[in-house]
């Protein structure tokens, strides 16, 4: 594996980590403002961010390349309303899409199908995320982030499943 392609494919383990322990603190704080259903979605998206790191973490793994490990570094722990969370959100997701498509030219350039095909599935994945995460800004901005409407929203957030996520290969490269 090319050994830029390496460097930002750890790069990337450690900013889907990030988008998790993003999500733990939104969830905590969620918590913490009584804001259950919202809490519950910020941990399935914890998990879910957790599967995204797993994903590089075991194509490194599955192409004989090095995982290298490094410090996370999110520090935010409160937000002032549930919008200003989802505002964070929806610019976190723009942040990590732009990574992707840098990740997919850098694929290219270097002519790896392996790491060009294993990146279409995030390609996809990340239309979903920002689709989402910008229409639950749009109900909660609606909804003007208080009162009976935000308790709605927070009941419709809640029965989000918290599921373990897809790891994607190892088991020997075995699975896709
Ligand atoms: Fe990994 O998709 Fe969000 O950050």
């Amino acid at each position: 594996m090319n050994k830029l392609i390496e460097k930002e494919f750890n790069q990337q383990i450690k900013l889907e980590m990030e988008s998790a322990y993003l999500y733990m603190a939104m969830g905590a704080w969620a918590k913490a403002e009584n804001l259950d259903g919202l809490a519950t979605w910020m941990q399935a998206q914890a998990l879910e961010e957790m599967g995204h790191a797993m994903r590089f973490h075991n194509h490194l793994l599955d192409r004989g390349a090095q995982v290298r490990l490094q410090n996370l570094g999110i520090e935010k722990i409160k937000w002032r309303s549930a919008v200003e969370a989802f505002q964070d959100t929806v610019k976190h997701e723009e942040f990590i899409t732009s990574r992707i498509h840098f990740l997919v030219d850098l694929a290219n350039k270097h002519k790896d199908s392996p790491a060009r095909n294993f990146l279409e599935w995030f390609v996809k994945e990340q239309v979903e995320e920002e689709a989402t995460a910008n229409k639950i800004l749009a109900d909660l901005r609606r909804v003007g982030d208080s009162g009976h409407g935000l308790l709605m929203i927070d009941r419709e957030l809640g029965v989000r499943p918290i599921a373990l996520p897809v790891l994607g290969p190892t088991e020997a490269g075995a699975g896709a």
